[in-house]
Formats: C-alpha cells, structure tokens, sequence
C-alpha cells in the first residue's frame, strides 16, 4: 500500500478534498494511506506559534524551524523509508514522470506544506527536494500537496477503475486528447461527428489521432516533438495544413 504523510497547519483542507470521489474511495479500500499531521501539535509554546518575523526585517512572517524538525523526529521514530518533499514556490516544476516515479516507489511520500511567505532555511535539511506545481503564485503548500498526492495516487494500481487506464493518451502519448462526445448524437443543432457513429473503428482510430494532432499543434506546439511522430501522423499533419489553409483562403 502506499502510503503519503502530509505535514500542514491546515489538515481540515487535505481531508475535505479526500472524503470525495476517487481518493475516498481508495483510502476506503486500503489501496493508498494519508496520514495528516498538525504542524501546531509539534510546537512547545503556549500560543503553539509556528511563525515568526524574519531576520533581517522584510514583510511578511516565516515559518519557524523548531515545529517542522519535531515533526520529522516525531515522524521518523517507526524507522520506515521516506521520501521528503516541501512545497515550495521555488522547487522543481512538478511532472507527470514524478508522479510516475512516486507511484512506482514504495517509499513514503511525505509532503510539507508551508503558509506565510516561506519556511525558514534550515528546514531544507529535512527534505530530499522541493517541488513548485508551476509558475503562479498561491497561498500556502496544500493544494500543491493534494495535487502532486492526486497526480500520483491515481498511477497506483486499483486506485482507478479497471475501466480507466490511468496513462491514458494526454502525457503517455505526448499529444493532447482528441474530443470525446456521448448521447445525444445531436444536441441543440451540434452534431457528434459522423465518423464516431460508423462504427469503423479504424476510421475513428485515425480520426482521433488527426484530431488530437490539430488540437496539439493549435494549443501545444512545443510537444510535438519530431521523434513522436509516425510517416502516418505526418501524413496526417499535411491534410490539417491543407484544411486550414482552406479556412483562411474561404474567409
Ligand atoms: C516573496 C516571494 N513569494 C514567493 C513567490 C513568497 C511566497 C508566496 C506564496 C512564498 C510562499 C507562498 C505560498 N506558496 C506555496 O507554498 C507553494 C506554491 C505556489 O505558490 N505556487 C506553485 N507551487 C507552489 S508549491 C508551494
């Protein structure tokens, strides 16, 4: 089973989002482990201060050291082999590859959310990296912490249904995903393509990959990646130049 540890001054927020949907039910049915930890439980003051103001003067308040390496001291007396993150605005940008590593590792994952402008320095002595979920700015390490928890819990075998495969095409493949249509095969005038109603499974097959090619290149240029791509897809890659040169030529 694996097992993710989450170390924050804010647990209501990690557990609110596992009660729903997929990760409920897979804690239910013991396929991953969370365990949440109060940052204040490892504080020894009366007012369980897990901040302060930084030296040096500046705006804003820093975490204080002593509560996060009381945590891990508390954390690391089962003797069990962890992984330590901290989320932190200045980490390595977070990937699907990560959380393929991390789903395949059987090492606990144990995520440090920081608030306040940042923790202070010495507790990067805790940790074994430190992850950003991408270049904007939020307010605190837990949403970071339930993305890189969700991105990964889903790789692990019996977390999805066996109907979904969690590699599905966007990210496996390096192309996004084609567009997907259900019933009805005609809402409010919009048509679900034709092709799909065929049932030419070969012909829907080339479909999609036409259709996720043209979306890649509208949305994603830079993943289409020369070494991606089959003499079929360039094939296909020539027909969306010629109808979109189509487009512009009718107006
Ligand atoms: C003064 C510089 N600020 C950094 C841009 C201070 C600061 C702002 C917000 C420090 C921490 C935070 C809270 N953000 C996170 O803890 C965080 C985060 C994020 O804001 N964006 C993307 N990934 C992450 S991971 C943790």
């Amino acid at each position: 089973m694996k097992r993710f540890e989450v170390i924050t001054i804010f647990p209501n927020i990690i557990h609110a989002y596992l009660s729903e949907g997929v990760l409920s039910r897979a804690l239910k049915r013991g396929v991953i482990e969370v365990e949440v930890f109060n940052l204040r439980d490892y504080t020894t003051d009366r007012h369980r201060q897990v901040d302060d103001y930084p030296y040096g003067g500046g705006p804003g308040m820093v975490m204080k050291p002593e509560p996060f390496f009381r945590a891990m001291d508390y954390l690391s007396k089962d003797g069990i082999k962890r992984h330590v993150v901290l989320l932190s605005p200045s980490g390595r940008l977070f990937t699907q590859a990560m959380a393929r590593r991390y789903a395949e590792s059987s090492t606990c994952l144990t995520l440090i959310a920081g608030r306040y402008e940042g923790v202070d320095e010495r507790v990067k002595r805790l940790v074994d990296e430190e992850i950003s979920i991408g270049d904007y700015v939020l307010t605190g390490g837990e949403l970071p912490a339930l993305v890189i928890i969700d991105a990964t819990a889903r790789l692990i075998p019996g977390v999805l249904g066996d109907r979904a495969s969690a590699e599905d095409e966007s990210f496996s493949d390096g192309l996004l995903e084609y567009p997907q249509y259900t019933r009805p095969a005609e809402y409010r005038g919009l048509r679900v393509p034709e092709v799909l109603l065929s049932g030419d499974h070969e012909a829907v097959k080339r479909w999609r990959r036409k259709e996720a090619l043209r979306k890649t290149i509208k949305q994603r240029p830079e993943l289409l990646r020369e070494d991606i791509l089959s003499e079929e897809d360039r094939q296909i890659l020539r027909e969306i130049k010629e109808e979109e040169n189509g487009l512009y030529k009718g107006g």
